[in-house]
């Protein structure tokens, strides 16, 4: 049987060696790549490009998408200015996320979108974002955690009849790094957790496809956590339907 392709979407940063300082890399973080192994399916990383056509050839490659953390969304792509909270933003890394979702979603393939990948999936179905969670009322809880990414820090209260209580129940405890998070919902989408200061942790989108969205970081906590890895597993049994 052939194992199931999983696109990883590629960020990029700028080398700090000497020898070649300022050179661009392409990569994604290992966790994603262990978390699809573990889950017994093939990871690719796909870089950021600049033409269309080629990530559709992206798109056909793949049996499933994984949208990874990162950049701040640009606020100009949901009809913002930039608020002075709004921190680094990768424009070209918007344009791939973007291509990727439009023609994975044509396809009909399964997308797993996590934290950034949830923010840049909702604006791209035309919700909105806080661009700093100080925006939102009910925001105290500390969903910027310092130090030990595989500890989970804070709660989320899960909704009956969705993707993520099938995989996780009706509560769970996460990690956090997001100074932003959803504001407009999408339409065609349901909010399926939240905190308990009303901030949006997961989101599905009402369709045929399996298009679940997280704020929290499942492949950090999968190494540990068999439900975190459940999750990897349910969305890569999704790409064989
Ligand atoms: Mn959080």
């Amino acid at each position: 049987m052939k194992l199931p392709i999983i696109g990883i979407s590629g960020t990029m940063m700028k080398d700090n060696n000497d020898m070649f300082e300022g050179y661009e890399k392409s990569y994604v973080m290992d966790d994603y790549v262990q978390a699809v192994l573990r889950a017994g399916a093939v990871p690719i990383v796909l870089p950021i490009i600049d033409s269309s056509e080629k990530v559709n050839e992206y798109a056909k490659l793949i049996d499933g998408l994984i949208l990874t953390g990162g950049h701040d969304v640009n606020p100009l792509i949901y009809g913002e200015e930039p608020d002075v909270k709004v921190t680094e933003i990768l424009p070209k890394r918007d344009f791939l996320d973007y291509e990727l979702i439009k023609y994975t979603t044509e396809l009909d393939k399964p997308i797993l979108a996590i934290c950034r990948g949830m923010q840049i999936l909702n604006t791209y179905h035309g919700g909105t974002l806080y661009q700093d969670n100080s925006y939102c009322k009910t925001f105290h809880i500390k969903h910027m955690q310092v130090h030990n990414p595989d500890v989970a820090t804070h709660t989320i209260k899960i909704e009956p009849n969705s993707v993520l209580e099938s995989v996780l129940g009706n509560h769970a405890v996460v990690n956090s790094f997001h100074h932003q998070s959803v504001k407009g919902l999408a339409e065609g989408f349901r909010i399926t957790a939240e905190s308990k200061d009303g901030i949006v942790e997961a989101i599905e989108r009402n369709s045929e496809q399996w298009c679940v969205g997280v704020q929290f970081h499942p492949e950090i906590l999968s190494h540990k956590d068999e439900k975190m890895q459940a999750l990897f597993n349910v969305f890569i049994g999704a790409t064989r339907k």
